[in-house]
């Protein structure tokens, strides 16, 4: 333990490695050499296999347990003294419940492996936005996985000084039973505990567990966000730079619009982040965005050289693949790759598979871990530590029918309502089933460490202190016509909805007002060369009243849940929204409800 000079820390490991007794502890330096030496281990005990040299040179696929394969939401807890601070929508456990139940399951239980300390910096390390982590782990993939999705090793220790403020995570394999995993976290103490999982958001402590259900109750009491959205910046043929935050549920195209390839001449597009944002309000009364990550943990399965050409550019090198498919000469393949896959090739278990198998090769959440470096998109911003300025907010979800292709919203209140009542269709990135429309306000049902209702509230006080405020729109890219085929064809077409909201921020693009706010006027959005016929600007623009006074209904159930921690504001909203469908329901003819489908992709 050489490398430590921190007494908080030296003494939170020792005790750490009292009860997980492990036979060595390694603190993490992130050197090039430290790095060799695990991949060779974890390259001689099969945790990781060498890819084809000369077409992926240094990556490795890594098959996980069948058992382990995407987040467990049922067995993630917030652990806050009160029941109430976690609020409706996350799973609650006391802190005194945690020690007997859950503690008790790490004794001892790193005998015979190494304790790997993993030091991380959150944000460019020069940021002083930027939030030290230390993960203690026992799964050498975390730690190679961590090297590529944070700045750590001695960067971190550095940057952490004399200072015990550091977000404190423990994360052991376990026996790797779903019976014993459980994902704990403890806002009022900065730490999480996670055992039982080795995969993606379960044990790469940094990013769901420390960047956004840690920070989102620090960011509550100190004043800032922390959010699950991308943030890319895009130069219009003008010149101008316009930086939007995106929010959408897991595995609904963030990747993807964070690295998009404009169909539209004259554009250009600046990646900063694809998963997280923290952001503040700056002296100039503008929202401020860094990206806490370094790294992607993107899911590979659709991705391809059409749909993200830089992501396919991005995992050409130094990329770890979790059970995706393995063709024989040694190269990754997935569903949507975009090629079919060689004869003999074996799936993300590693099996061969049978001429009329039916099921995917690759997992449908199987997924690369690459560095932002690589992704050619990648912005200089990415590192700037007073991060990007945003002008536009965007709240997405997957939606076969209802929801307009995209809409304004009338004010930052009535953007916070739209954000609120966010409803998006599961996918593969969390267990359980896909294809279920749930509630997933602001796409951090699974992320936000405290009540919502408080959540909410706070979005609205932020508010209060930006001159400046970003607008905010609402997108699906996910509509569907009667026969369940998209309307829309999503990717680097999507920089023409993108182009009209850049309109509208600077004030020079045309709206028309509706019962959920304002869509481009016909005019005002160019859906030339798409071949989409003539109905098309109504289909992907209608807005059924009568379904969604079903649904402002169904907003109201889910909002009823919060009781007295949903401020004023939002009922306001909520009133203001059947108010002006009432309205329009006088004045209005009813429609057909669509039928839903049953695709998956994300554009
Ligand atoms: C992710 C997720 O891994 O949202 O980013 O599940
Ligand atoms: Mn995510």
């Amino acid at each position: 333990m050489g490398l430590l000079s921190n007494e908080a820390l030296s003494q939170w490991i020792e005790s750490i490695a009292c009860v997980t007794t492990p036979s060595r502890i390694v603190v993490c330096d992130g050197s090039a050499e430290e790095l060799a030496d695990l991949e060779s281990k974890m390259l001689a005990d099969g945790a990781l296999i060498a890819l084809n040299p000369e077409r992926f040179p240094h990556c490795f696929l890594h098959r996980s347990h069948p058992s382990d394969v995407a987040r467990t939401e049922q067995l993630t807890f917030i652990c806050s003294e009160s029941r109430e601070d976690a609020g409706p929508t996350n799973n609650w456990m006391s802190p005194a419940e945690a020690r007997s139940r859950v503690w008790p399951l790490f004794s001892r239980c790193m005998a015979g492996r190494t304790m790997y300390v993993v030091p991380y910096v959150m944000g460019p390390v020069a940021s002083p936005f930027s939030r030290v982590g230390v993960e203690i782990t026992d799964s050498p993939y975390v730690v190679a996985n961590l090297r590529i999705m944070t700045r750590m090793g001695e960067i971190a220790l550095r940057k952490l000084g004399d200072s015990s403020d550091f977000v404190r995570g423990v994360h052991s394999l376990g026996d790797l039973s779903p019976d014993r995993r459980f994902i704990c976290h403890f806002p009022e103490a900065a730490t999480i505990w996670s055992i039982g999982s080795g995969y993606g958001g379960n044990a790469l402590l940094s990013k769901k567990c420390h960047a956004l259900r840690l920070a989102s109750v620090q960011a509550r009491n100190e004043g800032w966000l922390a959010e699950h959205m991308l943030i890319v910046g895009i130069t219009d043929p003008r010149g101008r730079t316009t930086y939007f935050a995106a929010a959408f549920p897991s595995g609904c195209g963030k990747t993807n619009l964070a690295m998009l390839v404009p169909s539209l001449p004259g554009y250009q597009v600046e990646t900063i982040g694809d998963d997280i944002a923290w952001m503040r309000v700056g002296s100039d009364g503008r929202l401020w965005a860094i990206n806490p990550e370094a790294g992607m943990f993107g899911i590979a399965v659709g991705t391809n050289m059409k749909t993200n050409p830089s992501a396919m550019s991005a995992v050409s090198r130094d990329t770890i693949f979790t059970n995706v498919a393995l063709q024989p000469d040694m190269t990754p393949w997935w569903e949507g790759i975009g090629e079919a896959c060689a004869e003999g090739t074996v799936d993300w278990r590693g099996q061969v598979s049978e001429p009329d198998r039916k099921e995917p090769l690759a997992h449908p959440n199987a997924r690369y871990t690459a560095s932002a470096r690589h992704c050619p998109s990648v912005g200089l911003g990415i590192e700037n530590p007073a991060g990007v300025p945003i002008s536009g907010i965007i709240f997405g979800g997957r939606r076969a029918r209802l929801a307009p292709l995209v809409f304004e919203a009338m004010s930052f209140a009535h953007g916070v309502y739209l954000g609120a009542t966010l409803v998006s269709e599961t996918t593969a990135a969390a267990t359980g089933k896909t294809g279920v429309a749930r509630h997933d306000p602001m796409a951090m049902l699974p992320f936000c460490g405290y009540n919502m209702g408080d959540y909410f509230r706070h979005w609205l006080d932020i508010c209060k202190r930006l001159s400046r405020p970003p607008k905010i729109f609402h997108v699906n890219w996910f509509r569907t016509d009667q026969d369940g085929h998209f309307l829309w064809p999503g990717y680097g077409e999507n920089i023409r909805v993108l182009e009209w909201m850049i309109g509208r921020i600077h004030g020079d693009a045309d709206a028309r007002a509706t019962v959920l706010g304002r869509v481009p006027a016909p005019a005002s959005i160019d859906l030339s060369g798409l071949g989409l016929g003539d109905g098309a600007y109504d289909e992907l623009f209608e807005v059924d009243r009568d379904a969604w006074a079903s649904e402002a209904e169904e907003h109201r159930r889910f909002l009823s849940e919060f009781g007295p921690r949903l401020p004023d504001a939002v009922l306001r909203e909520h009133a203001a929204l059947l108010k002006r469908i009432e309205a329009a329901r006088s004045t209005s003819f009813v429609r057909e409800p669509r039928r839903s489908p049953r695709q998956v992709s994300m554009k």
